[in-house]
């Protein structure tokens, strides 16, 4: 046995006096996780040189570990091969419950950095929350969403170590916690770097009142420890919708706050205490709006335990930090109301104040008179972003064209005050999970072929370009991707009962459930084909297995009507004899990290069908494209810069673009392409024609009317729905038809894999040091 092989043993007998043989999988989890810890210990401590980014983040989405972190360490192998001499299925920590400490691309982003900072040696802490309960687990019920609470914990937490010992304290206007931090090891990909997340967990100061005991008052004696838990309790599932609530504010402070004591403290033991340097020593970076109380909480520290003036401070400030955008829509934006704020965080509002001063007395300098669009304080309300933007050196967005966005649409008018701190850091995704580690086959197929360097530098992906005129690397791919269907079959089949046709093509759409991202579409124009085959419209039709996986914000309730309808889209074609031997369309429930990896590797087709100029990057296109499935989107976010280094002709690019709909967007009559055009109106009357019903809840109505009625709150069809819906219908019907030469269809695929290079995070992170943090 390996020394790995024997350290797991001894903690099967140690922890729990069980065997290989004997031991439960929740038993089998912990031990190979406390003994992988055990050897990754000293790295971890060893004390870190130089200055040091922090990523500060509500959210980390980081998936299931065991998998990642033994694959890191070198020791994958070796476990799968005891638990194959053991006669245990190497894919038991598949039950293992995947964390989901994040709602969606945003925290994912936060986990990819992670990842790639560590394996490249850069020190970069990330501070966060450990919830309670992550994103709510999904089921569906007649179709309608229902949501369960994720008690993650229920597995254990073994890639945590409490420290007790670096506990802070946050004080808020009417209560006052304990932060107390949980570490886990970011193991780069090697072992040789052991990063730190640190999780901060709220606990009452005095978690039991003896006295209200004794008195018999149960409910009052647990009380402060019920209100201080509560801070920690749950993630918002809102993504993308400001909901404005005390305790979320709350949650912000509390973890922003707890960061930055502990940052502050560890310069102080490093450096001593004159903090005019503190910007030399750390970098933060603030993931969106969401910790950007960190900016006068730092001043605070700054100016009462540091002893600082105002405007040395404001400098320190101002150099340390640096904050992302990832979204210009405007509902998304964070205001705090005036008074809620000044309620929560009394210490912290004088701050605030003083930031907004010197910004007036800036704006008089530079008169500027029409200050309104500029105030952190304004109209009753604190404006996050704006305090993000004036308080720090960097603002960026997370692909060109949102980036360019930002400077010339949604905030023109800092982009003329400051156009040197905007700037753009296309977003990426780690190679090591999305390929190497959910996709061997195709990471053998890519070693075989050009060695194995691409695993830590994705720009060798380039060189697998030859390969895709050689017919049997052709062949080989085709094969992989049947293997992936396969498992993606089992797999599903395991999860939601459904049996998937794997001869079919896979056209997938996995991301938030949102207006934006239009599944709405995608499910109007599975009805156009279903129409369309039934009719004899459409001949020749390569059967086609359409994939849905996305999460609604449990009070959107749009976004659930539209989760129902495609259910029942499923329903009418997976039961309807005519066609479904041609047509699939099923919906995965509870899409999570863990579900992505089975569900990407095994895609053809993937979705990237937003509004030009909604989605900020996307990042899931990127995943999708380096496991070899062909982009079928709208010219927005990363989609542009995924086809432009992979090929128009490669990808299936349809519908109007941002300066299209700038033209437009005044004089856009929807009612007029729904009566002009027969296909439209058959699939939008599917809402109210009885095809299909929503139960009496009246949500396909509502659907109905918001894309040809509106609402006091937005005009008809938003999103643009039916303008894309024929170039959609026609873009998809062409990659189906393409799909029809294996050969060629793959080389596309190949292609597309041989051009993912710059999309790794490893790309974006190296630039995050490079052009932010100096480090
Ligand atoms: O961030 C997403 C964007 O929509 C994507 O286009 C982009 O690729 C990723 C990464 O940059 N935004 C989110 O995921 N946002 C949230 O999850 C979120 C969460 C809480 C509150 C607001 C937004």
């Amino acid at each position: 046995m390996q020394p790995f092989q024997e350290a797991i043993v001894h903690k099967l007998r140690e922890m729990y006096h069980t065997d290989m043989k004997s031991a439960t999988t929740k038993q089998l989890y912990n031990a190979v996780s406390q003994a992988a810890m055990d050897t990754c210990r000293d790295t971890w401590a060893q004390p870190v040189q130089g200055k040091t980014a922090c990523y500060l983040s509500a959210e980390f989405l980081l998936g299931r570990l065991i998998h990642s972190n033994l694959m890191n360490l070198g020791l994958l192998k070796e476990t799968e091969d005891l638990l194959n001499s053991a006669g245990i299925n190497p894919n038991v920590f598949e039950d293992v419950e995947d964390d989901a400490l994040g709602n969606g691309g945003l925290g994912r982003l936060a986990a990819c950095f992670l990842d790639s900072a560590a394996t490249q040696g850069i020190p970069l802490m990330g501070y966060g929350i450990r919830y309670r309960y992550g994103l709510f687990k999904q089921r569906f019920a007649y179709g309608y969403q229902e949501e369960d609470a994720d008690d993650w914990l229920a597995w254990g937490d073994p890639w945590s170590v409490r420290r007790e010992d670096q506990k802070v304290r946050v004080n808020f206007g009417d209560q006052s916690v304990w932060a107390v931090p949980y570490d886990m090891p970011i193991i780069g990909y090697g072992g040789k770097v052991v990063n730190t997340l640190r999780l901060w967990q709220a606990e009452a100061i005095q978690p039991f009142n003896f006295r209200l005991f004794n008195d018999q008052k149960y409910q009052e004696a647990v009380q402060q420890k019920n209100d201080a838990e509560a801070i920690s309790a749950v993630l918002y599932p809102n993504d993308d919708t400001d909901a404005g609530k005390r305790l979320r504010l709350k949650q912000q402070y509390f973890f922003s706050s707890a960061s930055l004591q502990s940052i502050f403290a560890d310069y102080t033991a490093k450096c001593g205490t004159d903090y005019s340097k503190f910007a030399e020593q750390y970098a933060i970076q603030l993931n969106d709006t969401h910790p950007t109380v960190s900016i006068p909480e730092l001043l605070r520290l700054l100016m009462t335990q540091g002893h600082m003036g105002f405007e040395p401070a404001f400098q320190v400030v101002q150099k340390t930090f640096a904050y992302t955008n990832h979204t210009i829509m405007a509902e998304a934006l964070e205001k705090w109301n005036l008074s809620l704020f000044q309620s929560v965080l009394p210490e912290v509002y004088p701050y605030v104040v003083m930031i907004q001063n010197r910004l007036s007395n800036e704006l008089v300098k530079k008169n500027i008179t029409e200050t309104g669009k500029y105030n952190i304080i304004q109209d009753g309300m604190i404006h996050m972003a704006r305090m993000a933007i004036y308080s720090t050196h960097s603002t960026n967005g997370v692909a060109k064209i949102h980036t360019e966005i930002i400077k010339h649409s949604a905030l023109p008018e800092w982009y003329a005050l400051y156009p040197e701190r905007f700037n753009n850091k296309t977003n990426g995704v780690t190679q090591r999970r999305w390929l190497a580690l959910c996709n061997r086959e195709l990471a053998d197929f890519i070693t075989e072929r050009i060695g194995s360097g691409w695993v830590t530098d994705f720009s060798q992906m380039s060189r697998l370009k030859p390969y895709a005129e050689d017919q049997s690397s052709r062949q080989r791919f085709l094969e992989i991707k049947q293997e992936k269907k396969n498992q993606l079959a089992d797999y599903m089949y395991r999860k939601d009962r459904f049996g998937l046709n794997t001869s079919n093509i896979f056209d997938i759409q996995v991301k938030r459930l949102h207006e934006y991202k239009r599944q709405l579409l995608n499910a109007f124009s599975i009805l156009d084909m279903y129409f369309g085959i039934k009719d004899g419209r459409i001949q020749g039709f390569h059967p086609t297995t359409f994939i849905f996986g996305a999460k609604a914000a449990p009070g959107y309730y749009r976004a659930k009507g539209i989760i129902k309808f495609i259910n029942e889209v499923a329903n009418l074609v997976n039961y309807d004899n005519a066609v479904n031997r041609r047509m699939q369309v099923i919906f995965a429930s509870n899409y999570n990290v863990s579900y992505a990896e089975k569900l990407i590797p095994a895609a053809d087709i993937s979705e990237q069908i937003s509004t030009a100029g909604t989605e900020a990057s996307g990042t899931s296109n990127m995943k999708f494209m380096m496991n070899g499935a062909v982009t079928l989107g709208t010219y927005d976010g990363a989609n542009i810069e995924i086809v432009q280094n992979a090929g128009e002709e490669n990808n299936y690019i349809f519908g109007a673009r941002v300066e299209d709909l700038d033209k437009i967007k005044d004089t856009y009559d929807p009612v007029k392409l729904y009566e002009k055009e027969p296909r439209i109106r058959r699939v939008v009357d599917t809402l109210i024609d009885g095809t299909l019903t929503d139960g009496g809840s009246g949500w396909f109505a509502e659907l109905y009317d918001s894309l040809l009625k509106g609402a006091s709150w937005h005009k008809p069809d938003n999103y643009y729905l039916l303008l894309d819906f024929l170039p959609y219908c026609d873009a998809r019907l062409q990659a189906n038809h393409d799909y029809a030469d294996r050969q060629a269809f793959a080389k596309k695929c190949l292609l597309n894999i041989a051009a993912a290079g710059p999309f790794t995070s490893d790309r974006t992170i190296r630039q995050y040091a490079d052009e932010i943090w100096h480090i």
